[in-house]
């Protein structure tokens, strides 16, 4: 994988990535409809948006990976969701195929499984429980994934990322943290691995009290640094009470947000 394109590169894991990645590829080509910082050696800059086909078959021309992270980051109106994280993800996976760009390595996020019970551990294999909007968007897009795999044979991978955050900010993310450099490190794990099919990898910190299980971790030789643990101690105390659906679930506060359903009904 020589020549990579980042959507979403202006964000803040796309920025972590610019940084972690710079100088490992020959050409890191960085997708964002808003401005970035000027481009050094071995980087191409792209004003462009995703909901636009045509704009991203050119984006991804001579490219052999993309690494897609734009879109909405979190839960928000249909009428945003919509355009960014369906339609746009849609032609991110089509400008692939169209310009037979080898692998796909999508940003979805635990929000895809959030209304598991958090008092149980989950693995990949778990049935999709969108928590949000913004969680539908992601089993949209992962199912997008499996469909440009089987279909027209895509190598793709799923980040199934969790709380991407400098350090952990409560109790909840004692358990679903990853830190920068991990990041890097998996994003580039899933760049270099040999070909792969499909999978889905949850993105998370080497974290003592993490709740998901991530067998391809150990296939893409995931290994990694941080561990939440680290800030326990001034982080145990911040959390929702307990019965409320942002303990409940493993989605946390998107399981709470505009919930008026019945907490005992789901198993
Ligand atoms: C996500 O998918 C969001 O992008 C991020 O803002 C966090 O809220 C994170 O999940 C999380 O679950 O903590």
């Amino acid at each position: 994988m020589k020549r990579i394109l980042i959507t979403g590169a202006g964000g803040g894991i796309g920025r972590a990535l610019r940084a972690g990645l710079h100088g490992r590829y020959p050409l890191l080509r960085l997708l964002d409809v808003t401005p970035q910082e000027a481009a050094r050696a071995g980087e191409e800059l792209l004003s462009a948006d995703i909901t636009g086909l045509g704009a991203m078959r050119a984006a991804l021309e001579d490219v052999d990976c993309v690494v897609h992270l734009a879109g909405v980051p979190r839960e928000n109106t249909w009428e945003a969701i919509l355009p960014n994280n369906i339609v746009g993800t849609y032609n991110v996976f089509e400008a692939a195929r169209l310009q037979r760009v080898k692998r796909v390595i999508f940003a979805s996020s635990n929000h895809a499984v959030g209304y598991h019970r958090a008092s149980r551990k989950i693995d990949t294999d778990v049935l999709p429980r969108p928590d949000s909007r913004y969680g539908v968007s992601k089993v949209f897009g992962e199912a997008l994934g499996r469909m440009y795999a089987d279909k027209y044979g895509l190598n793709v991978a799923c980040l199934r990322i969790g709380s991407f955050r400098e350090k952990p900010q409560d109790a909840r993310q004692l358990s679903t943290w990853i830190s920068p450099r991990d990041t890097v490190q998996l994003v580039r794990r899933c760049i270099d691995a040999p070909a792969y099919h499909y999978l889905i990898v949850y993105g998370v910190s080497a974290n003592t009290r993490s709740r998901w299980i991530n067998p391809n971790a150990d296939f893409l030789g995931y290994q990694p640094q941080d561990n939440a643990e680290d800030f326990a101690a001034v982080l145990v105390g911040k959390t929702a009470p307990a019965g409320d659906p942002a303990t409940e679930f493993h989605g946390g506060p998107f399981c709470a947000m505009e919930f008026t359903g019945d907490i005992s009904k789901i198993d």
